[in-house]
């Protein structure tokens, strides 16, 4: 299976998705082994790695994670949007504003990630987290587009995004709620765990925020 994480940006030293990532390389969960890949935090080169990624590893399960600094625990993405407005640079330097990721792709992906079984196995570990109806118009939204949109017909591989806040010490820097980095990983070990023993998601009213 898949995990990909997000290179450091906005002139932050380290990136939490990577740091929560990294630390299951190789890991086995389930029957699968974890392949773990860092993706640039660019416009541009993060799609070939996302797609030679995918090609290299045929996985049963790919999440991408990305950070969402200022968010309050783990958000499990249920919508990626064919829309690219980037507030700031990436770290090539390129802002895009009001384009398509991919010309001429289908409006908008869901992820096929079980992620209201995840939030209940979440919340069941004591984990904060919440479901979240958009992952932005940045590289975070963009993967998360490309993703579903790269495995749009392949019905065995579920796939989704996954967004963590802040470390403790950026946390504390920003002035805004943060996760230990353990926690973050033992959470994308479950929500693994949770596609691989989830055939249908479960239906439960709530626990989103936008
Ligand atoms: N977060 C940004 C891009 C990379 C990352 O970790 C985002 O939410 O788009």
């Amino acid at each position: 299976m898949l995990l990909t994480g997000f290179a450091p940006f906005a002139g932050e030293k380290v990136n939490p998705s990577w740091q929560a990532v990294r630390e299951l390389d190789g890991a086995m969960i389930g029957d699968y082994r974890v392949i773990a890949v860092e993706l640039p935090c660019e416009f541009d080169a993060s799609l070939p790695m996302l797609w030679k990624a995918l090609r290299k590893t045929e996985p049963h399960v790919a999440i991408a994670v990305g950070l969402a600094g200022g968010r309050e625990g783990i958000s499990l993405e249920r919508v990626a949007i064919n829309l690219i407005d980037a507030r700031i640079p990436d770290n090539a330097g390129a802002q895009p504003v009001d384009v398509q990721v991919l010309r001429g792709g289908a409006a908008a992906f869901f992820a096929t990630l079980p992620v209201k079984a995840s939030l209940q196995a979440l919340q069941a570990a004591g984990i904060p987290a919440h479901i979240s109806q958009t992952a932005g118009t940045y590289v975070c939204n963009q993967v998360f587009y490309a993703l579903m949109h790269a495995l749009r017909r392949r019905r065995n591989t579920r796939a989704g995004f996954v967004h963590v806040p802040w470390l403790p010490k950026q946390a504390i820097a920003h002035g805004q709620p943060g996760m230990p980095r353990d926690q973050a990983t033992r959470a994308l070990e479950i929500i693994v765990r949770t596609a691989l023993n989830t055939p249908r998601d479960v239906k439960i009213a709530g626990g989103a925020v936008a």
